[in-house]
């Protein structure tokens, strides 16, 4: 004997899925939080509405996909009704006035418009500060300070002003994490540990937590065998189907939506896949540091056997988009083509550095795994002292 098979031996994944699970456990947000959150996007819907009649806020985001940590910054859409509300909120300038409401009511205010689309970050008051003095690119004079329930402390909102796919994407993101809880365990861990490791921040040249879903999802239906997910946007949808479920804004935003018929498990003929999350997590950060090619290829969902290569994309060299209020750089370093808008790279806030430093936390994450799955081999315990 004597030849250390020990490396065939597979390997025991108890240890990692109770250490995820102890993990997840503790980022999931708590009952009062998810509370406290609902009634914070009523109060934030009253004050779009008493700035604009007819306009309301809509969730979209990890509220709505069911992968909200604690904590968590809440993303919604400012809305019309009546108006489109796309270009008439930039003319009328809705994004300024909004963010001098909050700036009244003593919120830390951050207007971005470098962005893909405009952003407004607003985050409750800690409870010491009253007021803020006023911000530099106000229209009007502010008001005073306005008299109403204290905010809880420090919850953070950001409010879109288009991006009305970003609802379309988290509700089908939703339908996905409905299907397997797997799903939704493995985002909160590869969230969790994208966030300790410091590799979640899309301004800063690594990767949003939307990429690492997308990540998950891949993994999930084109490479694990027998699949977890089925691929819900290959299934054709049936012929009375409504025109806004197949199209919006140019896009093809199809995708199967039946929960009853999906979760009789008819859609995965393949068999069914009894992984433990621990393994799933394991084979995760397995191929993408060993099978992946990040240079040739696409992360995708949508596409069948889950392949691409950046050559058939056109997404080989960066360049320079025009965009509604700035310019702003297209970089290939990490593909992830969007499920619905498949023009867009969901990747290209990632530089080279950040795309060096996620692969190699990968490593780093598959070879803590490894170390703790290892079985002892048998004759090791028991051979003679
Ligand atoms: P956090 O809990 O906030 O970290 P999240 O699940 O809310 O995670 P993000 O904040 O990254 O995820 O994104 C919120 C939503 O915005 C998710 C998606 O619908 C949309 N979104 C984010 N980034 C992109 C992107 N690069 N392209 C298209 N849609 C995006
Ligand atoms: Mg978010």
């Amino acid at each position: 004997g004597g030849r250390g098979n020990r490396n065939f031996l597979p390997l025991e994944y108890t240890a990692i899925t109770e250490y995820a699970t102890s993990i997840i456990d503790n980022v999931r947000p708590p009952p009062e939080e998810i509370k406290m959150k609902d009634r914070m996007l009523q109060r934030i819907s009253d004050i779009c509405k008493k700035l604009v009649p007819g306009s309301h806020i809509i969730p979209f985001g990890s509220l709505v996909s069911g992968f909200a940590t604690r904590g968590a910054d809440m993303d919604v859409i400012f809305a019309h009704e009546t108006l489109d509300p796309q270009p008439s909120s930039m003319e009328s300038n809705i994004p300024v006035r909004l963010a001098n409401e909050f700036l009244k009511r003593g919120f830390e205010v951050d207007l971005l418009i470098r962005t893909r689309v405009p952003i407004l970050k607003i985050k409750t008051p800690s409870h010491e500060i009253k007021f803020q003095p006023s911000s530099p690119s106000t229209e009007e004079p502010l008001k005073e300070a306005i008299q109403e329930d204290p905010w809880p402390e420090n919850i953070s909102c950001d409010i879109g002003f288009k991006n009305h796919l970003g609802i379309t994407n988290s509700h089908f993101l939703r339908t996905y994490s409905q299907y397997d809880k797997r799903f939704s365990e493995m985002v909160l861990f590869i969230k969790q540990w994208s966030k300790n490791r410091d590799l979640n921040s899309p301004y800063f040249g690594t990767l949003s937590s939307y990429g690492y879903v997308l990540m998950v999802a891949h993994f999930l239906i084109n490479v694990v065998q027998p699949p977890v997910l089925p691929n819900l946007q290959l299934i054709a949808p049936p012929h009375d189907t409504p025109t806004s479920e197949l199209m919006q804004e140019g896009y093809n935003i199809w995708y199967f939506k039946d929960i009853s018929r999906i979760s009789s498990g008819e859609l995965l003929p393949s068999g069914k896949n009894g992984m433990s999350l621990g393994q799933l997590i394991y084979e995760f950060f397995q191929y993408y540091t060993t099978n992946f090619n990040f240079v040739s290829e696409v992360v995708t969902i949508r596409t069948p056997g889950g392949v691409m290569y950046k050559q058939e994309k056109g997404w080989t060299s960066a360049r320079e988009r025009v965009g509604e209020m700035t310019t702003y750089q297209d970089r290939y370093l990490l593909a992830i083509e969007d499920p619905f808008e498949i023009s867009h790279n969901v990747g290209r806030t990632c530089g080279g550095q950040g795309v060096r430093r996620i692969r190699g936390e990968m490593q780093r994450a598959a070879a803590i795994i490894r170390k703790i799955s290892t079985q002892v081999p048998l004759e090791a315990t028991t051979r003679q002292a």
